[in-house]
């Protein structure tokens, strides 16, 4: 029988019909939505925005990252964020109390933020008064690692609890991420995890990828975090002056 609709054929080739088909609709769903990312591209890169797209596995710290970021640089940038869960607007809500723009966008039953849902966020926003756009991504370590949402960099956030060999397990997330923030390491000294092994593997999976290790807890090593951001920002608005509006 075949398995995919239930008849009763046992010809090999049916089956791989469907399996043809099946890869068929997964490249038109990814081609429909890198075109449409190119789109958000363009529009982000006459808008001069840096734009950020921070993905994890769920409670790995990407509301709070954000929370103290836009307390930390509020005055210097202005921020936009998009909020990306399957439901609630539980963390646009916390961003919302920083009085940074906002706007929630719930999947449903979907895993991931596509670039046409992206495309719409961000049309209720200043793009040309905007310095930083932030979006953060459904809390899911394997589908959003394949959308492109038009970001110029994703940067992935590992909390020190998940154990350091989600890079090996997870290797296209990490591939795709041009930065990892290896948080919470205020709580380091009562786990049993190791710090040098899992740079070691996220190195091994993505040679080229930066890494810093931070609390936003406790507020260390944030700085190095607002030094990259610094840098992205001038990287894609040369003519600003200086590094901010203070
Ligand atoms: N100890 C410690 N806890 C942290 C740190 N950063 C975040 N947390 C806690 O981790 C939990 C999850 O944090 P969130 O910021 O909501 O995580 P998230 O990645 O946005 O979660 P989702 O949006 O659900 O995927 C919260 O209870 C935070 O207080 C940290 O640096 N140290
Ligand atoms: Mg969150």
């Amino acid at each position: 029988m075949c398995t995919e609709c239930g008849c009763s054929s046992t010809d090999h080739s049916h089956h791989h019909e469907h399996e043809s088909r099946t890869i068929r609709v997964e490249e038109d769903l990814l081609a429909k939505n890198n075109r449409l990312a190119a789109g958000n591209r363009q529009l982000f890169t006459s808008s001069h925005l840096l734009v950020l797209n921070l993905v994890s596995s769920p409670g790995s710290g990407k509301t709070s990252l954000l929370e103290r970021t836009l307390a930390d640089l509020k005055r210097r940038f202005n921020f936009s964020v998009l909020e990306g869960d399957q439901q609630t607007t539980n963390d646009a809500d916390r961003i919302a109390a920083t009085g940074v723009p906002v706007k929630q966008l719930n999947t449903g039953a979907g895993c991931h933020l596509d670039a046409h849902m992206v495309g719409h966020g961000v049309e209720s926003f200043d793009l040309a008064e905007t310095d930083i756009l932030m979006i953060e991504n459904v809390g899911n370590l394997v589908c959003p690692a394949a959308f492109d949402l038009g970001e110029d960099h994703k940067v992935t956030v590992l909390s020190v609890t998940e154990g350091e060999d989600k890079p090996l397990k997870y290797p296209q997330m990490f591939q795709a991420c041009d930065l990892m923030l290896i948080n919470k390491i205020d709580l380091l000294p009562y786990l049993n995890f190791d710090l040098e092994q899992c740079k070691a593997f996220a190195r091994q999976i993505n040679p080229r990828i930066e890494i810093m290790e931070l609390s936003c807890q406790t507020g260390a090593g944030m700085q190095q975090w607002y030094d990259w951001l610094m840098a992205g920002v001038a990287r894609k608005n040369p003519g600003r002056r200086g590094a901010g509006r203070e």
